[in-house]
C-alpha cells in the first residue's frame, strides 16, 4: 500500500495547518453557498493535519456535497465516502461502513444502487488539491431523519474506489476524517 503522503506533500499539510489556524471555522463561504453541515477533514496519523473542509447544502435536487482538500499526491486519486458513525477513532475504523440507510449495495455513486454515502473519487492536482462536488439525491442536510448526513464522518482513503467492489470499492486505508457537523 502506497503512503497518502509524500514528504513533500507533508510538508503541503503542514503549511496548510499553519493556514488553516488563522482561518475563521464558520462563516468563511459566501451567502449564496450557505451550507448547513461541514466536517473539518484531518489526516489520520499522528500529525493530525488539517488538509481541508468538506461541505454540505441542501439544492433542489439533493444534498451537494463540496469542498477542497489539500496536502495529496499530485495526480493520485482516492476514494471519499460519507461513513455511518460520526467518529475518526483508531484511524478512523470508529467511523464504520459506509452510509446506508436503504440497504443498497456499494456501487457508482451515479447509480441509484450505491450506498448514500458512496461519493466520487476525486483526484489531486499538480499542487496536490483535489476538489469534490457532488449532489446526492437520497441524503439530507438536516439534522435528524433516516438519511441525514449530521454526525456521520467523512473519510478520505489511501487509493481508489473501483465502485464494483464490496463492500467499500476496495479504496484502500483510511487516510483522512471529518465528522460532519453543524456549519
Ligand atoms: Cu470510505
Ligand atoms: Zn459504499
Amino acid at each position: 500500500m502506497k503512503n497518502l503522503f509524500t514528504a513533500s506533500a507533508v510538508l503541503a499539510s503542514a503549511l496548510a495547518l499553519s493556514a488553516c489556524q488563522s482561518t475563521p471555522t464558520k462563516g468563511d463561504l459566501p451567502q449564496e453557498v450557505q451550507p448547513t453541515l461541514e466536517a473539518q477533514v484531518q489526516t489520520v496519523d499522528v500529525s493530525q493535519a488539517h488538509i481541508g473542509k468538506i461541505y454540505f447544502r441542501p439544492v433542489s435536487n439533493g444534498v451537494q456535497v463540496f469542498g477542497k482538500l489539500n496536502g495529496l499526491n499530485p495526480g493520485s486519486t482516492y476514494a471519499i465516502h460519507i461513513h455511518e458513525n460520526g467518529s475518526c477513532s483508531s484511524k478512523a475504523q470508529g467511523a464504520g461502513g459506509h452510509f446506508n440507510p436503504f440497504g443498497k449495495p456499494h456501487g457508482n455513486p451515479n447509480s441509484p444502487e450505491s450506498h448514500a454515502g458512496d461519493l466520487p473519487n476525486i483526484t489531486a492536482d499538480a499542487n496536490g488539491v483535489a476538489s469534490v462536488n457532488f449532489t446526492r439525491r437520497d441524503i439530507s442536510a438536516d439534522k435528524q431523519g433516516a438519511n441525514s448526513v449530521y454526525k456521520r464522518a467523512i473519510v478520505l482513503h489511501a487509493g481508489a474506489d473501483d465502485y464494483v467492489s464490496q463492500p467499500s470499492g476496495n479504496s484502500g486505508d483510511r487516510a483522512a476524517c471529518g465528522v460532519i457537523d453543524a456549519y
